[in-house]
């Protein structure tokens, strides 16, 4: 059994406010592989071995980062996901990965942290446990790795329209097709699927959000796959394990 380290439940319908968790889950859910939860809170820290969330457990194994997981789940239990691809399929999904993992995953952090409704101030487990003081140190700290990275640094209209040049590109390779690359998911969408859920369903005011709502056809793929591999228990409330 594979056990998934995660943040827990928090905000409204998000079983972890991650989207590294919620790519392993949905990784995990497409390619039919049994797991279990395990929920951390602020606990994560003492245990996680690159001190981030997520990582897993499996035969006595801690695999930590969402892409060693990945690859550590096709070599053990396969890939019916990605084993078709061409090379060149392989080059776009990785990416497209590379993209929203590395830029998209940025822009959220920013818009996370200097959003007027303090959001994550308000998950129970996690930050809300803080006072205020400690709270403030873990924004501040946040906010100057955004300021280092430079997505800090950006006016809001700046961000926007960086926001927006990915979603744009996310909306135009996506077209007509149900899923990134083509008729058949793929662990892209593991990605896809994981930041654009959680692009759309943030408690909080988000330019991102705003112009993801925008494209129909993100709309339409996010409501595909939820219905397809989160109709049953899709906050893993059933599967966690404490
Ligand atoms: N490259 C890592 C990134 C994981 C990551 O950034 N996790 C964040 C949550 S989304 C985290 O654990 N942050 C806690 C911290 O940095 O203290 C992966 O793919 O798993």
């Amino acid at each position: 059994m594979i056990t998934l380290f995660r943040f827990g439940p928090a905000w409204d319908k998000f079983g972890c406010i991650s989207q590294f968790v919620l790519k392993i889950e949905t990784y995990l859910r497409m390619a039919g592989i049994e797991f279990e939860t395990r929920s951390l809170g602020m606990g994560f820290a003492e245990t996680a071995p690159k001190g981030k969330l997520p990582y897993i457990e499996h035969d006595g194994a801690q695999i930590a980062d969402s892409s060693i997981i990945v690859d550590y789940l096709k070599e053990h239990f396969g890939d019916p996901l990605d084993e078709a691809l061409s090379s060149s399929e392989r080059a776009k999904g990785h990416t497209i990965k590379r993209m929203i993992e590395e830029h998209i995953w940025w822009i959220m952090a920013r818009e996370r942290w200097w959003a007027p409704e303090n959001p994550y101030w308000d998950t129970p487990g996690m930050l809300k446990e803080l006072d205020q003081a400690s709270y403030e140190e873990a924004r501040d700290d946040s906010r100057r790795k955004c300021i280092e990275h430079g997505v800090g640094a950006f006016t809001e209209d700046e961000l926007d329209k960086r926001g927006r040049e990915d979603l744009d590109a996310l909306s135009t390779f996506l077209g007509e097709h149900p899923y990134i690359l083509g008729d058949q998911p793929t662990s892209v969408d593991a990605t896809t699927y994981a930041f654009l859920w959680q692009i759309m369903n943030g408690p909080y005011t988000s330019q991102l959000k705003d112009a993801a709502q925008e494209h129909d056809n993100l709309s339409a793929y996010i409501q595909r796959m939820s219905k397809e591999w989160f109709g049953n228990d899709p906050m893993s409330l059933e599967r966690e394990v404490s």
